[in-house]
Formats: structure tokens, sequence, C-alpha cells
């Protein structure tokens, strides 16, 4: 024989190496999966480039940890989920990452697709069912195409608005081999460097007039890195800045410029306002949270996917940390809002004060108020802290205070239960300098539990605090209040979640009075190890809420 077969031997690699070249070339180091037979190409490629496997127990917890590492990043999460059951596991995670406009690429094993429709094991063409849950969604058709494939899914899935891109890998072809992808990485978005709006002279006009203007921004600043500008804009031009989803943090909860309880005050009473980064949905009333005579100017890196339910008075799309710089600029020297501010501060400060009585409730089970007084004095500037329930994290809205931005996580508006602990796992080895801290339901708890078992084979000390009430409480209260009764909404009092964790090589506290929180947290973050500090909470006390489904 020649030499000539031996040499090409030698430089070819498999279809999972390519993958893991070109996500290794753009930075991606953690991959996030369950283990499948139609994934060990990948598997055996991550570990030839030196990508990190996590493995977990259910796909759902791959998937959101995928979106959680872009959460608390600000770049792509990767998951591999094996074909068939694996993937349809992780299409909450999906659908979820779509809304938040959270960039991640899903990995999908496939059946072979020399024997396509002869049924193998595991077969089904997932790109129909995962398509309108994701950006893009194709299948590779050659294992000479893989490389420019995960190429392209990298940049679609970052490319705003953000979102999940799915590439699938018939077993045959990611198993195959190949001459090696190109070097050096793919050319990827820089979302921070977008160009801004370029005819913002009206909105300019607009606001250089408003004198009560107000400052309504959501997860779409965060994506754009447009906490700076938002800062600068509001400090200069003395306007009042509210926050929701993953915005929250972008300007600190101490900050002169920043309110919370004067929310509906403020949108009402606003003659002009800044809509940046977050659709006009049910968290705002879609448009009904803004006075009938509030001017809205709609800031976003990009249109809209459909018509705003209620008219801006101008739109503005484009990179948004350069679309405000402009703004800040041409829209300055306008009248003194310090009246306007003054008057917010007051409304802010004594909604503040009516909460002291709750917060001081000394009722065992816990008044969830009381859990978030304790809470308080554990929760540093930059821990990270994970929502995952309902009424107890509604709660923890409210209350938890963010300095940082990538401080705060919940699900976002697709509301999907059991995302925390992904997004804990995630977020913990993301950011191991800081503390994560995940608030979860008791009814949250049953999605993902097990994900405890994740945290202790990879050592990632999560502290969790459990809002226990015995029941699914988001629920069962306003089902009461509509029918009079309920059903489907109770679960087993006082369940020792915390000797589940234990069980599972963590570290369990049982909290029952308010008295025990504070040295029972403290022993948490001090075992160094995943922790759930069990709180029973009293189930008479509904979360005070206006808006609910519609
Ligand atoms: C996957 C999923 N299933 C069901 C729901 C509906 N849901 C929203 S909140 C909630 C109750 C959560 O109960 P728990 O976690 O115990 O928190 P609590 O309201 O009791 O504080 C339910 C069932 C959902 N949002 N997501
Ligand atoms: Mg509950």
């Amino acid at each position: 024989m020649s030499a000539e077969p031996q040499a090409r031997e030698s430089t070819q690699v498999h279809g999972g190496r390519v993958v893991a070249q070109r996500l290794a070339a753009a930075g991606v180091s953690k991959l996030f999966t369950l283990s499948g037979g139609h994934l060990f190409s990948i598997y055996d490629g991550c570990r030839e480039e030196g990508i990190d496997l996590l493995d977990v127990r259910h796909e759902q917890a791959a998937a959101f940890a995928a979106e959680g590492w872009a959460k608390a990043t600000r770049t792509p999460g990767v998951c591999a989920l094996t074909a068939g059951p694996g993937v349809t596991n992780g299409m909450s995670a999906m659908a979820s990452a779509l809304m938040n406009s959270s960039p991640m690429v899903v990995l999908g094993g496939r059946a072979p697709a020399m024997r396509w429709g002869q049924g193998s094991l595991q077969e089904i063409d997932h790109v129909p069912f995962v398509a309108p849950v994701t950006k893009s969604a194709v299948t590779a058709s050659a294992t000479a195409e893989i490389g420019s494939l995960v190429d392209a899914a990298l940049a679609t899935c970052l490319q705003p608005p953000g979102g999940p891109a799915f590439v699938d890998f018939p077993l045959d072809q990611v198993f195959m081999e190949v001459e090696p992808a190109a070097n050096g990485a793919a050319e990827l978005p820089d979302v921070a460097a977008i160009p801004g709006a370029t005819d913002i002279a009206h909105a300019a006009e607009l606001l250089r007039a408003a004198e009560r203007p107000a400052i309504m921004a959501g997860t779409g600043l965060y994506w754009a890195h447009g906490e700076g500008a938002l800062r600068r804009l509001c400090e200069e031009l003395r306007i009042p800045v509210f926050l929701n989803g993953l915005a929250r943090g972008c300007v600190p909860a101490d900050h002169e410029c920043f309110f919370s309880r004067a929310r509906s005050t403020a949108l009402k009473g606003a003659d002009v306002a800044l809509v940046i980064g977050v659709p006009m949905d049910f968290r705002l009333g879609f448009g009904g949270s803004f006075g009938d005579d509030t001017k809205l100017v709609a800031i976003g890196s990009a249109p809209p996917a459909s018509p705003h339910p209620r008219e801006p008075a101008a739109e503005l799309y484009g990179g948004i940390a350069a679309t405000l710089d402009a703004l800040r600029a041409e829209a300055a020297g306008g009248p003194d809002r310090s009246e306007w501010l003054r008057t917010l501060r007051e409304t802010e400060s004594e909604k503040r004060a009516a909460e002291q009585e709750e917060l001081n409730d000394s009722r065992a089970p816990l008044h969830p108020m009381r859990v978030y007084r304790e809470l308080q004095q554990v929760i540093d500037r930059d821990t990270i802290v994970i929502g995952d329930g309902g009424d107890f994290v509604s709660y923890a809205g409210r209350m938890i205070e963010t300095y940082e931005p990538g401080c705060w996580m919940d699900p976002g508006p697709y509301g999907c239960l059991g995302s925390g602990p992904g997004y804990a796992i995630a977020a913990s080895i993301a950011r191991p300098d800081r503390r994560t801290l995940l608030l979860l339901g008791d009814g949250a708890f049953g999605f993902s539990g097990l994900e405890f078992d994740t945290m202790v084979r990879h050592n990632l000390p999560v502290v969790a605090v459990m809002g226990n009430n015995g029941i699914w409480a988001l629920e069962k209260h306003p089902m009461e209040f509509l029918y009079g009764y309920s059903v489907a909404a109770e679960l087993q009092p006082e369940l020792r979640y915390d000797k589940v964790v234990e069980n599972l090589g963590g570290h369990g506290e049982l909290v029952r009075e308010p008295d025990e929180l504070q040295p029972a947290l403290e022993r948490a973050f001090a075992s160094g190890k995943p922790a759930l500090v069990n709180v029973l909470t009293d189930p008479s006390v509904a979360y005070p809420r206006k808006a609910n489904l519609a």
C-alpha cells in the first residue's frame, strides 16, 4: 500500500470532533447534556477539544442550564440532547429561550440517515416540532456540512433578537470522518457594537420636552449591553427608571433614579415613556400600564415580531446602547424634573414603609415576606438570585433588590416551572466567585429537584431556599377566588425536601420558626455543599396580584 491513505487517515476527524472544534473556536467551554449513544462522537470531540461536559438528570435541566449560561454570561449556552425523547424533553427550555431572546445552541442526536424511515431506535424528525420554538432548526445532511451548520447556529442565536438555534446530526454522519473544519472562529455578531437607530430626531424632541418622563426597560437591554448607556441617560436627563426581567440590576437598586414600588404611579403619570427592550405583553398590561395620554417611545434591537398592542409615538430599532447614547445627547436641555423625581420617591418610600409590618411578621409557619427580610441579610450585591415557583417567587420579585446585571433570573414570560435548578447549575459554574441562591416553591421542586444530585456530583455549592406551603399557592388561591373551591392544588404538607437533598449528598435544613432562619442560612452557605433550606410557610397567605392569565 502507498503511504497516501495513511496520511489521510491521520488528518481526518469524525463529525463529533468537528462540532467540538467549531464550538471551541467560538469560545464555548461547557456542554450541558444527558448521555445518549447518538451523542458519543460529540462527547469524544469535546474531550479532545477541552470542552467540559456537565451531565444532568433530565434533559430539561440541560437545556435550561444552557439558557442559564447565556443569562449569566451573555454568551451562547450549548446543550446536547439525545435523539427523540432527549430533544422532546428539552422543548420547554427552547420555548423559554425563544421568549427570553436567550442565545443558545441545541445540538440534537438523530437516528441514522441511511436507515431513515425504517424505524431505528428513537427515530423521529425533530425539525418540524422544534421549529416553532427556535430561531432556526436544521438537520445536517452530510458530515462535511457539520462545521458550517454549527457556525451558523452560533451566529443565529446571537443575532438580535437572540434565541435558540437547533441542529441535529444523524448518527451515521456525526460518527463518519471528514477533513477537519477550518481554523479560526466563525464570524459572530458583536451585539454590543450594533449601530443605533438612525432617525431619532422625533423621539429626542418628545423626550427633551417631557416634564414627567419615565423609563421601562427589560431583557433586551441586558442582551444589548445597554446598562452603561441607560445609566448615563437617566442620570443626565433625570429620568426615573423601572426594570423587569434580565434588565434588573442594569441600574442598581440603590441608585437615585431607580424605583420599583412607584411603578404604576410613574407609568400612568408619565407624559413620555421610553419602553426599552421589553415587549408590551401581559407584564405591561398590553400597553395599559401607561397613562392614556403617555406618549410611548419603543426602543429595541430589532422590530417586534408582532405589532405593538398600542401604537408608539416613535419607534427606534438598532443597537440599544448606541440609540440611548444618541438620545441622551439630542434630548438634553429639557425642563427641570426634580419635582417629578421627588414625588415618585415619596410614593416609593410610602409603599415601602407599608411593607414593614409584613416583613416583621413573627408567625410560624412563616409569612413569605419574613423569609425575604431574613434573606436580605445574606445576599451580597453580586449574589445571583434565581426564582422558580409561584407566589413565593412573586414575593421575591418584589422584595429582592438587584444591584448588578445578570444577578436576577426568573423564567420570564414563558413562566416554566422547573427552570431554576438548570439556571442555578449554569450560574454557579459560570460565576464560581459569586453566591448562587435558588428560591424554590415546594411545587417547583418536583420538576427538577433531582438536579441537586447534579450539583453534588459537580461540586456546585448552590444554596436553595424553599417556601414550603404544601400547596400550589399561585393556582389554589385564584381558583378558590373564582369558584369558591380548588382542586389539584394540594401537596404534602411539611414534606421533608431537605432530607431529599441530604440523601442526594447535599446539606439540608428545616426551618419552622422565623428565628431559626438566619442561622440555618448561615450553616447552608458555610457547608460549601449544595443546600436546601426548607422553610415552612403559611399556606393561607396569597400574593396580592392584579394581573392574571390574560
Ligand atoms: C411547567 C409548569 N406547569 C404548571 C405551571 C402553572 N403554575 C404556575 S405557578 C404554579 C404553582 C407553583 O407552586 P409552588 O412552586 O409551590 O409555589 P407557590 O405558589 O406555592 O408559592 C403552577 C402550578 C407552570 N407555570 N409551569
Ligand atoms: Mg407551594
